[in-house]
């Protein structure tokens, strides 16, 4: 049996604002277990799979637009009844309406930058973090080159250039990927 997890992303509102140490040390606190984290740039395609439920509402492009609009943090976190705690320490949707306290509540106003996401149910927990696994990897294989073309011009040994972390999210992910 797989464990229960929950895709939670922090927006680019969010990593731009400083508040990345913030909402971890939160999920951290409750007890939740991270299992993956990554910094990146989202492909579009992957931002359009991740809200294809809302793509006709008229909001949709904008929203698109708003996650493109600088890298996030994609973390899976692990735990049972992790995907409704989540939601209860992220807040409602609308930060006007967020409780104190919250995620939204404490840190957001507008609907259009609240800051966060996390997933609605454990079948989109799973569906969300196969999506964004494989902008995670592009993310990866990019990074690798990048490394190994920067070790082969400074002459490093190009083990210097991978530590255990440029691998740990494909490792870690792989139960739920969907080769
Ligand atoms: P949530 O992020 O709380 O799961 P959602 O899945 O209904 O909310 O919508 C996804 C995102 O879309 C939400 O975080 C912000 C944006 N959004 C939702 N409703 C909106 C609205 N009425 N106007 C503008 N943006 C909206
Ligand atoms: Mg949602």
């Amino acid at each position: 049996v797989r464990a229960e997890i929950s895709y939670v992303m922090v927006k680019p509102d969010g990593v731009q604002r400083g508040l990345v140490g913030e909402i971890i040390g939160r999920f951290e606190r409750k007890g939740f277990k991270l299992r993956a984290l990554k910094l990146y740039q989202t492909p579009q395609e992957v931002a359009e799979e991740h809200y294809k439920d809302l793509s006709s509402k008229p909001f949709y492009k904008d929203l698109v637009q708003y996650i493109l609009s600088g890298p996030v943090v994609s973390m899976v976190w692990e735990g049972d009844g992790v995907v409704a705690s989540a939601r209860k320490l992220i807040g409602a949707t609308n930060p006007l309406a967020s409780e104190p306290g919250t995620i939204r509540g404490d840190f957001a106003i507008q609907v259009g930058r609240n800051v966060i996401h996390g997933s609605d149910s454990p079948d989109n927990g799973d569906r969300e973090t196969a999506a964004h696994a494989l902008a995670a990897r592009r993310a990866l294989t990019t990074a690798r080159r990048r490394a190994l073309a920067c070790a082969r011009d400074r002459a490093f040994p190009a083990a210097l250039w991978f530590p255990e972390g440029l691998v740990a999210w494909d490792q870690t992910i792989s139960p739920w990927l969907k080769e």
